[in-house]
């Protein structure tokens, strides 16, 4: 009765996707637990004649691309309805079947005057902003946690819609015209908007806590897919440069209704460098030519925006935290290949705040914005990776610097990514 969490152990686009694709056939459930369509994650798959077949998901879960598998929408994720059925659509257009979809009647809905909100607050904060999505993701958690968010099982019954609408409309009006100088919404719009939406909706919906356990109890496995990642997570990343929900495995718990004791392997993606997009401190990160490198061999822009991706190297302080965090058992190295050709390659392996070491993430917020990397300089490699299926296939130097890595950050490697389609991975163990 294995539940397996997925989780990214630095900013984000770690390859979570294909790490959930890959793994895909061997569960039965892959759940989405936190987070919207603030996520984007690629997955690429080679067909039998050699060609491949990229897709881009952002509020369905990864394990939709896999027959036989059953996506879940847990009660975690904030849901933008018009989303949803574009995703849904445009999969089925390409033959993907998508019938197969549960979504949490407790989850939350994203509306258009959290949408509104999300983007005048970013402008409102100027040089303080986030650098959200603008998906509307924060202003719906903050609805939820004031208890006047929208859920799913109300658009089931207009009545408490309009009164659920009603509550939330009375303070956000008044902010969006006193403070932000912009029109309100009225009740019968929004609550019009949502409606639209509840006969097709309906046939996804049910209690997903009880699909899973059920499930467990049979004896399947299910997958939890975590959106964003550790050093984005509310309670755990770099507040207040965090996305508004719980992305770590605890997380993958409450958002999907599956008891702690459930999980029995947590696995956290971590790309052989680092990024990250949005605002917010990086001590890693490069600010010349080979930042520039990384960005262009890696393809490192958004998913969901297309925004360029802040690049720099690997730090190990923040992996040994996210195993920490998440009590991850095995780490997937991913983009190895992305560092080919590089002449030498810097680790960062502890960090220095005004001239004292510190081997892990510094508490305090500030002392992380003035942490110096201290790194370790291993030599690259030339020969092109993208082939190897074992760890005897790469050359001694990307041996190396796997083995270092993996001395470095607290957990083993299990697999390295190698490029982008799904057969692309050097399984260790
Ligand atoms: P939000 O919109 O409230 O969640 O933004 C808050 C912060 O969280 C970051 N964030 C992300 N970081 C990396 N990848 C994400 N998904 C997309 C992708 C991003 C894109 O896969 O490429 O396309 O731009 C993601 N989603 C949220 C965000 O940058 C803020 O720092
Ligand atoms: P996610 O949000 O963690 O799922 O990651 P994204 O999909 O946003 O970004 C990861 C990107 O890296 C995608 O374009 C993947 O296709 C790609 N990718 C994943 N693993 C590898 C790998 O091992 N090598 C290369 N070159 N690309 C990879
Ligand atoms: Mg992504």
């Amino acid at each position: 009765m294995p539940a397996i969490a997925i989780i990214g152990a630095q900013w984000g686009d770690e390859g979570k996707g294909k790490a959930t694709d890959l793994l895909g056939s061997e569960v039965d459930y892959v759940v989405k637990f936190n987070g919207g369509n603030n996520a984007g994650h690629t997955v690429v798959i080679t067909q039998d004649d050699g060609s491949s077949e990229k897709y881009a998901l952002h509020l369905l879960p990864s394990g939709i691309l896999t027959p036989g598998c059953t996506p879940v929408i847990g009660n975690g994720v904030v849901v933008d309805l018009a989303v949803l059925f574009e995703e849904i659509d445009a999969l089925e257009a390409r033959g993907v079947d998508t019938s197969a979809l549960k979504v949490s009647a407790s989850a939350h809905v994203i509306a258009d005057y959290n949408r509104q909100l999300d983007k005048v607050t970013e402008r409102f904060l100027g040089s303080r902003r986030i650098g959200t999505t603008g998906r509307g993701i924060g202003p719906t958690y903050a609805d939820k946690m004031n208890r006047i968010g929208i859920r799913i099982q109300d658009l089931f019954d207009e009545k408490i819609l309009r009164h659920k609408v009603e509550g939330a409309l009375e303070l956000k009006n008044q902010i969006l015209s006193k403070v932000y100088n912009r029109r309100g919404f009225t009740v019968d719009s929004i609550v019009e908007d949502l409606l639209q939406y509840a006969d097709r909706l309906a046939p996804y919906v049910c209690d997903t806590g009880l699909l899973l356990h059920d499930a467990l109890v049979r004896g399947e496995t299910v997958l939890l897919e975590a959106g964003q990642a550790t050093l984005l997570d509310v309670d755990h990343g770099t507040y207040p440069f965090v996305t508004s929900s719980s992305a770590t495995a605890g997380g993958a718990c409450t958002g999907s209704g599956i008891a702690p004791a459930r999980l029995t392997q947590v696995i956290g993606i971590v790309k052989a460098y680092t990024t990250r997009v949005g605002e917010g401190p990086f001590p890693t990160e490069l600010f010349d030519d080979k930042g520039d490198y990384l960005r262009t061999q890696g393809f490192e822009f958004g998913t969901t925006t297309g925004r360029p991706r802040r690049c720099g190297w690997y730090d190990a302080v923040i992996a040994r935290y996210a195993a920490r965090v998440n009590g991850v058992t095995d780490f997937v190295l991913t983009k190895l290949d992305v560092l080919t050709g590089l002449e030498q390659i810097p680790v960062c392996a502890a960090y220095e705040v005004d001239g004292v070491r510190h081997d892990e993430m510094p508490v305090n917020q500030t002392d992380f914005h003035h942490a110096v990397p201290v790194f370790e300089y291993l030599p690259g490699w030339t020969e092109d990776i993208s082939k190897a299926r074992t760890l005897e296939d790469l050359p001694a130097n990307a041996q190396a610097y796997v083995t270092r890595v993996e001395e470095l950050s607290g957990a083993r490697i299990s697999v390295i990514g190698v490029g982008p389609a799904r057969d692309q991975s050097v399984v260790v163990h």
